[in-house]
């Protein structure tokens, strides 16, 4: 809106609008030139103008995708992510979102495990910049993959309860890298074990704190017979007006190359019995 005054010497003037929008018009953002003449009674005119400046003061509004955390494609360090683009608006026509982040962001392309900033800009034609962001999450949420040896079974050294036993590499691999493989079970490889079964357990770790374990038993044989030694054979008479005698023998104790073994009678009278003839 605006005014536009006249004055004269002699009485009333007239007023003209010669070119440019009438006060109170609706006007687009550029500028433009007001013109108005005066006419007194006498038939003098005098005219003046002045320029009419709108401006856009309104940056545009710019609306991002929300934020997303997604596990990792299978088998691959990262995932291929589509998003929609920031929707955009403005008083005035023109303003498109532009993304503002790196290249490695396009909507589609393959995102690193972890946290990565996406952002989108617009412009609208007076200049003003808007923008937004999101975040694109990636977790490794695969385990690794951990293959152990096959069961082992040994037998124990001669005169021993125990060998030395040695099993071959655990393997490990990951969808990403740096898997830390660690005995968390067991004796350890190339160690004595003694005879028996024992549980050796490895377990796999990846950089995201994903575990796997696996699992092999050794197995330790008692492979040699224990030894025993009988008194010689003894023979005695029988005693006097009997058909029997009384005879005692050191019992002979068997030796194993393991502890705990036992010596038992499997026939026959134990020492100190009376024997018939
Ligand atoms: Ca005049
Ligand atoms: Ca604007
Ligand atoms: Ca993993
Ligand atoms: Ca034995």
């Amino acid at each position: 809106m605006y005014s536009v005054d006249a004055t004269d010497n002699c009485g009333s003037v007239t007023r003209r609008r010669v070119s440019g929008p009438a006060s109170s018009s609706f006007m687009g953002v550029g500028s433009d030139i007001v013109m108005y003449s005066a006419h007194d009674l006498s038939g003098n005119n005098a005219t003046c103008s002045f320029s009419i400046i709108v401006r856009d003061m309104e940056p545009p509004q710019i609306t991002c995708a929300s934020s997303m955390t997604l596990p990792t494609d299978v088998g691959v360090c990262g995932r291929v992510v589509t998003y929609t683009a920031a929707t955009v608006s403005d008083n005035c026509p023109g303003p498109q979102s532009q993304l503002s982040s790196g290249a490695n962001t396009v909507s589609g392309s393959s995102f690193s495990v972890g946290p990565t900033s996406v952002s989108f800009s617009a412009n609208d034609t007076a200049g003003q910049v808007s923008s937004c962001s999101f975040m694109v999450t990636i977790l490794d949420q695969e385990l690794p993959t951990l293959i152990c040896p096959a069961d082992i079974v040994a037998g124990s050294d001669a005169g021993a309860c125990n060998t030395q036993v040695s099993f071959g590499a655990v393997s490990s691999t990951d969808n990403c890298q740096q898997t830390q493989v660690s005995q968390i079970l067991g004796g350890v490889n190339n160690s004595v074990f003694t005879v028996g079964s024992s549980l050796i357990r490895y377990r796999s770790l990846d950089t995201s704190g994903n575990a796997q374990t696996c699992n092999f038993t050794v197995t330790v044989r008692d492979v040699q017979l224990p030894t025993i030694s009988c008194p010689a054979s003894i023979s005695v008479n029988a005693l006097t007006g009997q058909c029997v005698a009384p005879v005692s023998f050191v019992a002979p104790v068997g030796l194993d190359n393991c502890v705990g073994s036992s010596t038992s009678l499997t026939a026959g009278l134990p020492s100190g019995s009376s024997f018939g003839v």
